[in-house]
């Protein structure tokens, strides 16, 4: 059977979670990361050299990077449910998946670890002043996506592009800071909250 590694607090293992549970896909967790097993092992970056979670194993195929591993389930899973087969659709989900794990993922990591992990190392004001900023300005961008398309991420159709931006849309509006009015944003966090899963791996009251 699948197995994924990885805590169920992180936003990187969530995406893994949810689209197994969109596909119905039978799978075993275990808790990896910090708080938990520690991946700081041998054993572990065997596994992934990077020693950060998720991880699947497949069989004997191991893969780690959320959403590649999101992509590969949709891929060998899921027909074309979340992952469209045709070029132009496929890209357009793809553009969506790197845009959030290359910039926004990148605008958000100083405001986050200040707000909400409170971590030592992200102490200066003016710095998480910044990244909510940056943060801020790519949110408006999804906005503004988001009222094109009036329902999801990559056009009508729920799949791999809303797992990734559903849980940034969640961290955004679980981190406590003053949110400028993002219409669209705010009614698809409302539509995303009609799925089980998302309720359950998504917006569970984790960042
Ligand atoms: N680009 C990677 C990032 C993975 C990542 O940063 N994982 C974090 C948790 S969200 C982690 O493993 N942190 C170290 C730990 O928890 O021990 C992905 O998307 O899978």
């Amino acid at each position: 059977m699948l197995e994924v590694l990885g805590k169920r607090s992180s936003i990187n293992v969530r995406k893994v979670l949810w689209t197994c549970a969109e596909l119905d896909l039978p799978f075993v967790q275990e808790d990896w990361g910090s708080g938990f097993r520690s991946t700081d092992s041998d054993a572990f970056r065997a596994l992934n050299p990077n020693a950060l979670v998720p991880v699947i194993r497949d069989g004997d195929f191991v893969l780690w990077e959320s959403n590649s591993i999101v992509r590969y389930l949709a891929n060998r899973y899921g027909g074309d449910a979340l992952y469209p087969r045709e070029a132009r659709a496929r890209a357009r989900t793809d553009q969506w998946l790197d845009w959030q794990a290359s910039d926004l993922n990148g605008a958000w990591r100083y405001a986050f670890m200040h707000h909400v992990r409170r971590s030592p190392a992200h102490r200066d004001p003016a710095s998480a002043e910044a990244s909510l900023r940056a943060w801020s300005a790519l949110m408006a961008v999804l906005d503004a996506r988001l009222a094109d398309t009036g329902a999801f991420v990559a056009g009508p159709d729920f799949g791999l592009a809303d797992v990734a931006l559903g849980l940034s849309v969640n961290r955004w509006f679980e981190t406590p800071v003053a949110h400028p009015p993002l219409p669209a944003v705010r009614a698809y966090y409302e539509r995303l909250s009609e799925r089980p899963a998302f309720r359950v791996h998504g917006r569970n009251g984790l960042p």
